[in-house]
């Protein structure tokens, strides 16, 4: 039987050494170390052999066994690497290539716009509140002192959902929303969100787009509080040297209702004579916001005595404040999702 082993031996490290190929691993191993094969049944014999025999050759059927298995293993290992250098050779692939950089994303101009807006009002004591998109009629417009058919409604080309639900024109209606929340408390918010108008599109207007409204209401709260908390954020965003400028308005939710207008960079030239831009059509101002005292009746909508009470309002755009001071001179790039448009900020 030794003989007959011996010869096993060297025809299976024979054969494994001839393999060319990792498919033809396991029909070897079964051949030769497999529960039904050739070294089991040799095993299977020795019961067969006398007392005296059994010993060595159960020592040499274990030493082929433990030899196979090692070259087994390492046969395998040669085999799977040279599939590899094969596979990248026919792939032609150059694995000392420097890799593909990956580009990572970053926030859309108008979340930076606004992140700018949040921090500076918020440096100012202001929290961010967040009120609903769609509204009822009776928020965007009946409790900001707009009544059904009031001509004052023009102000505002208005999605309609139906009779009684619109997408809301404004942030104005949130003014309602936190009053009634906070009530009997003073309050100090910036209320931010988008806006929608059935309107028409233009490099200066979307029919959606976002506005941050501000609404603070407390004793003996005055028109100069605005202008002086308008004036700070003129200059925080867009540089110390803006000159602000206050215009009489209209709004029906405030009153006395002011517009805030904030010097363009072009000015001087504007003012000269000798130039100017197009963002602020050559009259060398830009208009930042809609404001004004809260009115009295939008006061009791929200549960404050106007006798008590006061407050001031204001609404700015988000996108046109970026327009200016990146000179961007078209509003439809902030939706045109064009990579090469928002990959500049
Ligand atoms: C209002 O919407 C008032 N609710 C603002 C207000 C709030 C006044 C509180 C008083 C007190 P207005 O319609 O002017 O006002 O819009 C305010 C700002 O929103 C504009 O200055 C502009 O920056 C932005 N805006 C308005 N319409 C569009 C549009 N179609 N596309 C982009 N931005 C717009």
């Amino acid at each position: 039987m030794l003989e007959q082993i011996n010869l096993l031996r060297e025809k299976g490290q024979n054969e494994l050494k001839s393999l060319t190929s990792t498919d033809q691993l396991p029909d070897w191993y079964h051949q030769y170390l497999g529960r039904k094969g050739d070294l089991t049944s040799f095993l299977k014999q020795l019961g067969t052999l006398s007392a005296e025999e059994r010993p060595a050759v159960g020592k040499i059927i274990n030493e082929v066994k433990q030899e196979f298995q090692q070259s087994f293993d390492l046969r395998q290992e040669t085999l799977r690497e040279s599939k590899l250098h094969e596979e990248l050779e026919i792939d032609d692939l150059d694995v000392t290539l420097p890799g593909r950089p990956c580009t990572t994303g970053h926030l859309h101009l108008t979340t930076q716009t606004l992140r700018r807006i949040y921090q500076i009002f918020q440096e100012m004591g202001f929290q961010v509140y967040e009120a609903p998109e769609v509204e009822t009629d009776e928020y965007n417009f009946q409790l900001l002192n707009i009544p059904e058919y009031h001509p004052a409604r023009d102000m505002w080309d208005t999605f309609w959902v139906d009779d009684e639900v619109v997408l809301r024109t404004h942030t104005s209606p949130g003014q309602i929303w936190a009053m009634r929340e906070y009530y009997p408390d003073p309050i100090r918010v910036i209320l931010p969100g988008k806006c929608y108008r059935y309107e028409q599109i233009t490099p200066r207007s979307e029919h959606q787009f976002y506005q941050v409204e501000g609404l603070t209401i407390g004793k003996n709260i005055r028109l100069t509080d605005l202008i002086g908390v308008m004036t700070e954020f003129a200059h925080k965003m867009y540089g110390e040297d803006r000159k602000v400028r206050i215009r009489g308005s209209y709004f029906p939710f405030t009153e006395p209702s002011i517009e805030i207008d904030m010097s363009c960079s072009c000015k001087d030239k504007a003012d000269s004579g000798s130039g100017g831009c197009r963002l602020c059509k050559y009259t060398g101002w830009l208009e930042v916001a809609g404001a004004g005292m809260v009115h009295p009746v939008v006061l009791r909508n929200g549960g404050y005595d106007p006798e008590e009470w006061s407050g001031f309002a204001f609404g700015m755009g988000v996108e046109r404040p970026a327009l200016l001071k990146h000179n961007i001179d078209d509003i439809r790039y902030f939706y045109g999702n064009d990579l090469r448009f928002l990959q500049q900020f």
